[in-house]
């Protein structure tokens, strides 16, 4: 390594020396003789270090300085937008049968191919050595990660996504249980993009937990502490009996003054950001967490301390408190927006004028430009970001640091759904919630992953981009999670997309915030439910008295009525839709066939009974119950 001391630049090399841990030093040794990049950067989390870094970024032409104090914005490459599934593999032995939904790609055949694209791909560049640790420092969660990049806008994302872990790797020492990630953005183009899209790679390594990803920027794509890390803490989490979700953490405030935490899962670009963003509720995070047992009783932490979020149709009313946040000083990385002349930035869906031309994504950007392939570029990518730390936001809870985490007492399942799932709704038990509700997460696909939009799949747990490991192996893991927990939590899902005939939302944004606070009652046991075919659902005087007094807002019967009608052909056909899924997926466990054929029973009888469309009001008082019944 001595002969490769002259590259490393400001005290570098000290600093990666000092880490007592021979594994980390031949790690990076190996990458940076094979990726030969002229200059080396260690960050050891010092405020220095950190202002070296976002420095870099602007020096570097990845990131461009806006009007308001700290505020920057990247643009990724017009085709480099958005998560690429296709070429997101996961090496695994020749011959394994993961299912169809589990994209891999032969181990020996996937390491030769990356290490020749990452042959002298740093030459003439930067190489920036950053440590991070997932969850909070010092606890049972905590795990630690080295990122090697030789992009700035991708080491100041991480920088401001997760806690610094340079501390953590000196206190370990010699502990080869880290996480590894190799970035490379590639050759660049005149706009700082990376050229070789065609090569564009991201293979995750399970068994030496390393991740690659080559000839991409997009964050999804390359913030390796982020979805690359996930796949890696599933593949961890299966093996060790925890549970590592594409989640968010929220305290809801009920009576009293107390706060009840709840996670949620939903897939991307369907509300799970703004879910969290309430006010006067706690964020805790918005994207990834871990979930442990301990107790009996099951506790979680954000694997991040940053948001790195979709900023579409963000606006004043709905999103007050990150609508603040946006336009307030403070270190944020805009990207994919509208830029304009004066440095402000517009996305679509802000309520303010939109500018005529600014430059985007496409560079030069006038009202009505096309793309190559003639279609309208709008002024912001729909898939467009923010970047910033949890504690610019008002609603920030700082247990968020925490090194046991915070008790979760319900779970939250939510998809883009136009036609089938109620508002809310509370699952029987675990299993019937992990089965029809979590496994059974169907979403229409949305900007955040290259591809169609609009199609409706099978998203189990929203985390179907991210698993590893089988579905069905994943679906027990849930399963065996649940069984000698005292206290459970409840599974409840929610659907914010439900629309009427004519295609008309039956919801509003805000109301939201009146099911959660009923989510926070049923934990509690303090408001009845209707015991419906799928699960418990609101009774429409305790809606109503919500809605008073969360939005101020008269709740109307027949609203209650549109909202809260059981559509049974709908939730046949979409069981139909799942079983037909599972039953070619390979190992999936009997138990969601039987759970799943329980309920198509329960609503056959209900349509003899009540016909294919019940209302509220139809399923008789008996049916009315406090706690579980
Ligand atoms: C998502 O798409 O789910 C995100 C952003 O949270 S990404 O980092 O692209 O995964
Ligand atoms: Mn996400």
């Amino acid at each position: 390594m001595i002969d490769l001391k002259e590259r490393f630049v400001r005290n570098s090399f000290k600093k990666l020396m000092k880490i007592n841990n021979p594994y980390l030093h031949s790690f990076v040794e190996k990458y940076v003789r094979l990726c030969n990049p002229d200059r080396i950067f260690v960050n050891s989390g010092t405020s220095e270090d950190l202002k070296y870094i976002r420095e870099a970024a602007i020096k570097y032409g990845e990131e461009i300085k806006l009007k308001v104090e700290g505020h920057t914005v990247h643009f990724d490459g017009y085709y480099d937008q958005a998560r690429d599934r296709e070429n997101t593999k996961i090496l695994l032995q020749k011959g394994a049968n993961y299912g169809k939904h589990i994209n891999w790609i032969d181990k020996e055949k996937g390491l030769k191919e990356i290490h020749e694209i990452l042959k002298d791909i740093m030459k003439g560049k930067e190489l920036f050595i950053c440590f991070y640790t997932l969850g909070p420092v010092n606890s049972e969660f905590t795990i630690p990660c080295v990122q090697l990049t030789d992009s700035a806008y991708v080491a100041h994302s991480e920088n401001i996504l997760f806690r610094q872990g340079y501390e953590e790797f000196l206190r370990r020492g010699p502990d080869p249980s880290f996480f590894k990630f190799v970035h490379s953005a590639g050759k660049l183009d005149e706009r700082k993009n990376s050229k070789n899209i065609d090569k564009r790679r991201i293979y995750i390594d399970l068994e030496n937990e390393v991740v690659y990803s080559v000839n991409t920027q997009y964050g999804g794509n390359t913030i390796g502490p982020k979805k690359l890390a996930l796949r890696l803490a599933i593949n961890r989490a299966s093996k060790e009996g925890w549970l590592a979700e594409h989640m968010f953490i929220v305290g809801i405030s009920g009576p009293g003054g107390r706060v009840t935490y709840f996670a949620g899962a939903f897939p991307s670009l369907c509300g799970k950001t703004s879910t969290v963003m309430i006010p006067g509720e706690k964020l805790i995070g918005d994207d990834i967490a871990f979930l442990r047992k301990r107790n009996g009783k099951v506790y979680a932490v954000n694997a991040e301390k940053g948001i790195f979020g979709i900023i579409s149709g963000i606006n004043s009313k709905d999103d007050p408190v990150i609508f603040k946040a946006l336009h307030s000083p403070g270190e944020i990385i805009f990207s994919n927006v509208l830029v304009t002349e004066n440095g402000e930035v517009y996305w679509d869906g802000k309520d303010a004028p939109m500018p005529e031309r600014g430059i985007n994504h496409s560079g030069e950007w006038y009202k009505g430009k096309k793309d190559a392939e003639g279609k309208i570029i709008p002024p912001a990518h729909p898939n467009a970001r923010f970047t910033l730390s949890l504690d610019l936001l008002e609603n920030f809870d700082p247990r968020l640091n925490d090194p046991i985490g915070v008790e979760i007492r319900g779970i939250i399942y939510g998809g883009r759904d136009s036609d089938t799932c109620v508002p809310v709704e509370q699952s029987f038990n675990w299993v019937h919630g992990v089965i029809t509700k979590g496994a059974s997460l169907e979403s229409e696909t949305t900007a955040a992953t290259l591809g169609k939009v609009g199609e409706r799949k099978l998203n189990p747990m929203a985390n179907l981009d991210f698993l590893p490991i089988s579905i069905g192996r994943y679906v027990e893991m849930y399963l065996e999670f649940g069984k000698d927990l005292e206290n459970l939590p409840l599974i409840f899902s929610v659907n914010y997309f439900l629309k009427d005939k004519d295609g008309k939302f039956l919801t509003e944004k805000t109301d939201k915030r009146v099911w959660l606070k009923w989510m926070e009652l049923r934990v509690h046991n303090e408001v009845d439910a209707i015991k419906t075919p799928t699960g418990y659902i609101p009774t429409y005087e305790d809606l109503k008295r919500l809605f008073k007094e969360v939005l101020n807002k008269d709740y109307r019967e027949e609203d209650y009525i549109k909202q809260f009608t059981l559509r049974i052909p709908e939730n046949l056909a979409k069981i139909d839709r799942i079983l037909k899924i599972y039953g070619n997926i390979p190992g999936t466990p009997d138990i969601i066939f039987h759970v799943l054929e329980k309920q198509k029973e329960r609503l056959l009888k209900t349509k003899e009974r009540l016909g294919e469309y019940v209302s509220p009001f139809d399923f008789p008082l008996t049916t009315r119950c406090h706690v579980s019944c």
